[in-house]
């Protein structure tokens, strides 16, 4: 399959501050150069993988290889936070933890606190007591922890008190709409207010054009992702567009 055959290739879609427009990190999304289909999103192939078995395989290359770009990376003088997309069931595996700490150690130029592992909230939801604790130890060893797509798995606010996530993701459905629909506008104005009360990161997704920007800005969101400042590329256009992203007053 896919993984033996090598067809698959991580792009990554960078995250900026919103003020300066400056790279904060990337989010390594994958790639699956179909030997027919041409090139695949994940949302083209992941539900059929489904397997609990392939999401960590899936996973685990996904890690290796994310790792392998900021080694990379930094031998070119660039350290650029990377985050990954873990999969509930690859984070509940049994052996998750020994294998990210021995990944770790096999990178260990790479800082662990430049790796962040991006949770989706409605899997994080499932079973909040073990996977809290699986995070836990998770962020111990350093490596960030990120709820993605915040706002569509209806946390409480009682269960975010006790997330260990240093960093909340809001859900770009809600980024993109927000400009012309007022609930839109006002559950991406909670979700900040949200991560600033908890004293967490926010990122917004989904950020498509400048007004979304400035929007986000004028809202006290500080980083953002999306097309609007670029989509996901190959690791080696992401050096030639940081070379030509034109970024705010030096
Ligand atoms: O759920 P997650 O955050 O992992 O989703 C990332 C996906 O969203 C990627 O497949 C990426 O290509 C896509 N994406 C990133 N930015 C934008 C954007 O501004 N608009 C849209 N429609 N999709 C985006
Ligand atoms: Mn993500």
């Amino acid at each position: 399959m896919a993984l033996q055959r090598n067809e698959l290739e991580l792009y990554f879609q960078p995250k900026v501050n919103l003020r300066d427009r400056r790279l904060v990190g990337a989010e390594a999304l994958v790639r699956w150069h179909h030997p027919s289909k041409g090139l695949l999103l994940p949302g083209q192939f992941l539900p059929n993988i489904g397997g609990h078995e392939l999401d960590a395989q899936l996973g685990e290359w996904v890690l290796r290889h994310a790792l392998q770009q900021m080694r990379r990376w930094r031998a070119l003088g660039h350290e650029i936070p990377v985050s990954v997309n873990i999969a509930v069931d690859h984070l509940e595996a049994p052996g998750f933890v020994d294998r990210l700490s021995a990944l770790l150690m096999e990178f260990a130029d790479v800082p662990a606190q430049a790796l962040q592992l991006e949770i989706l909230e409605s899997g994080a939801l499932l079973d909040p007591g073990r996977i809290g604790r699986l995070l836990e130890t998770i962020q111990a060893m350093g490596v960030a922890v990120a709820i993605d797509d915040f706002g569509t798995g209806y946390a409480s606010l009682a269960y975010l008190k006790h997330l260990p996530a240093q960093v909340i993701k809001i859900d770009q459905g809600f980024v993109r709409e927000m400009l012309t629909k007022r609930d839109d506008r006002a559950i991406v104005q909670t979700i900040i207010a949200l991560a600033h009360a908890f004293e967490r990161d926010v990122v917004a997704e989904g950020v498509e054009t400048d007004a979304h920007v400035e929007a986000l800005v004028a809202m006290g969101c500080e980083v953002g992702q999306g097309y609007g400042i670029a989509r996901p590329m190959p690791a080696a256009s992401l050096l030639a567009w940081l070379q030509t992203h034109k970024v705010g007053a030096e």
